[in-house]
């Protein structure tokens, strides 16, 4: 069996992947552990040109290797927190009013995939298979080409793929999908992401786009494979082949721990805060794309037009600060601690606040076994490649008497969860109908609601993600 080399921005360290971190750090590791191989990334720590140039730094895991280096101060600023952050993920998110395009942080963000490529080289094999991880690393399969490597190359992109008049904002939009065309395959999280993607070859760029049509589970026997579409594209001399590959989570573990910790004295503390209030969960990184603002407008609406929920329902929202150093992350933070702030001065009693906005980071089995106690959990982005976090609140509930998911049919997951609440983040009165609904929704149909969502979970956890990722890559052809 050919080793795995996973390439993503950031690497788990070897105690992330034994479960508390987060499910895709144990997804990765799992396929890594069987294959043995070598993860390489960014250790996430600034350091000097000396200490970066003497890197990577190995941490041998049984099979595995944790490779990693750090970043000097320029090298972050210009492709970590400029072009990465201030670039791609806005415009990828469909927020170009929040992107900035600056030329140097541009050649830093390729700069930077040259030298990762080129510090890489040395601890390829040749028959090793190398899986690379998201929107910072998109010229990365170029270097590694351009330094001669044969092997197969595939990319998964984790966030949306913007449609190519959005795509087009970015100055340097042609490079970057020529760039990507160095990959052997490309995996997409939904449809619309990889049509996204072949309307931007076939129009923008000439190529040829061959739709090879869906892939159904009663022809190929899997698992999980409805509604996944493959593309072959030919262009700038190269073929490639794209994919769907609808990322998932490992639902039955998450519904084992959050029933676990459920009579744990953190949720019991909360139960008691609450006396007898209804529960709203929300938990996201604090992201302009979540769509959080929006969010709490509807719970507003909510307390506004409906009285009788008033002192009868609690939002609490857990939103750990991400890349605070990045303006338009410092704008969003403001604006959300002013927002809630109103809302509560306006709702609130001597024994009641309607928000409960939390800006910190709590333990992943903790943050299930909260899920597991509400009645709704309101998921609610502006645009997101998939959303986790949807599909853990769905596998945390109680089967007896589970809670109701309303989703954004902007976030990835809302293709597949079809026993959710679907809304549109845009449209505040809509969202409070949908709360209110599910706020009053009988057993039965909640029930109901659940077991279709959990089948979805378990016909795709995270396994069969990873598994038919790297299945795919493995069977195209060696590149020449
Ligand atoms: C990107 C794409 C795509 C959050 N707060 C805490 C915490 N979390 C965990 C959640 C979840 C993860 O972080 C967030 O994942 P999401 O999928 O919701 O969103 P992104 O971080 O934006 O991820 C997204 C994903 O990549 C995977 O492909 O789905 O669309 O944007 O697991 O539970 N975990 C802990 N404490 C917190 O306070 N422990």
């Amino acid at each position: 069996m050919a080793r795995l080399i996973v390439v993503s921005n950031r690497v788990a360290t070897p105690t992330e992947t034994k479960g508390s971190a987060g499910g895709l750090a144990v997804g990765v590791f799992g396929a890594l552990k069987d294959a043995g191989g070598v993860w390489f990334g960014w250790s996430g720590d600034v350091v000097s040109e000396t200490v970066a140039n003497a890197g990577p730094t190995l941490v041998q895991e049984g099979a595995v290797t944790f490779a990693t280096v750090g970043l000097t101060k320029k090298d972050y600023d210009q492709y970590y927190r400029g072009f990465s952050n201030a670039t791609l993920w806005p415009v990828f998110h469909y927020r170009n009013d929040l992107a900035r395009y600056e030329r140097d942080e541009y050649a830093g963000y390729r700069r930077v995939n040259a030298w990762l490529a080129h510090k890489l080289m040395k601890l390829i094999e040749p028959d090793d298979i190398i899986w690379v991880h998201d929107y910072h690393l998109i010229p990365f399969a170029e270097a590694l080409r351009s330094e001669g490597l044969r092997n197969r190359i595939g990319f998964f992109l984790h966030i949306p793929f913007p449609s190519p008049q959005v795509l087009q904002t970015i100055p340097p939009h042609d490079e970057l999908v020529k760039s990507l065309c160095c990959y052997d395959l490309l995996g997409f999280q939904t449809r619309n992401d990889q049509q996204a993607f072949h309307d931007y070859m076939a129009r923008e760029a000439r190529g040829v786009v061959r739709e090879l049509g869906e892939k159904t589970g009663e022809k190929t026997g899997e698992k999980g494979r409805q509604g996944e579409h493959e593309g072959e594209i030919e262009a700038y001399g190269r073929k490639l082949r794209t994919g769907v590959y609808r990322i998932g989570v490992f639902p039955d573990e998450i519904a084992e721990q959050a029933a676990r910790y459920e009579s744990r004295q953190h949720v019991l503390d909360l139960k008691q805060s609450l006396e007898g209030r209804k529960l709203i969960m929300s938990v996201d990184r604090l992201d302009y794309s979540k769509g959080l603002v929006e969010r709490f407008h509807a719970f507003e609406q909510l307390l506004e037009h409906s009285p009788e929920w008033r002192g009868k329902v609690t939002l609490v929202q857990i939103a750990p600060p991400t890349r605070s150093d990045v303006a338009s992350y410092k704008v969003i933070r403001e604006e959300l601690e002013r927002e809630a702030g109103r809302i509560n001065g306006r709702y609130s009693g001597l024994d009641y606040t309607p928000i409960r906005y939390l800006s910190q980071q709590y333990d992943r089995w903790k943050l299930m076994s909260l899920f597991r106690e509400s009645q709704i959990g309101y998921v609610t982005p502006l645009h997101d490649g998939m959303n986790l976090v949807a599909k853990e609140y769905v596998a945390a509930q109680n089967p007896d008497d589970p809670g109701v998911l309303v989703l954004s049919i902007f976030a990835g997951a809302a293709a597949e969860l079809s026993g959710a609440l679907l809304v549109n983040p845009h449209d505040a009165t809509g969202m409070s109908e949908a709360l209110e609904r599910a706020l009053a929704m009988p057993l039965a149909e909640r029930r109901e609601r659940h077991e279709t969502n959990m089948a979805a979970l378990r016909r795709n956890d995270l396994g069969v993600w990873r598994d038919r990722f790297l299945r795919d890559l493995a069977s195209v052809p060696q590149p020449r």
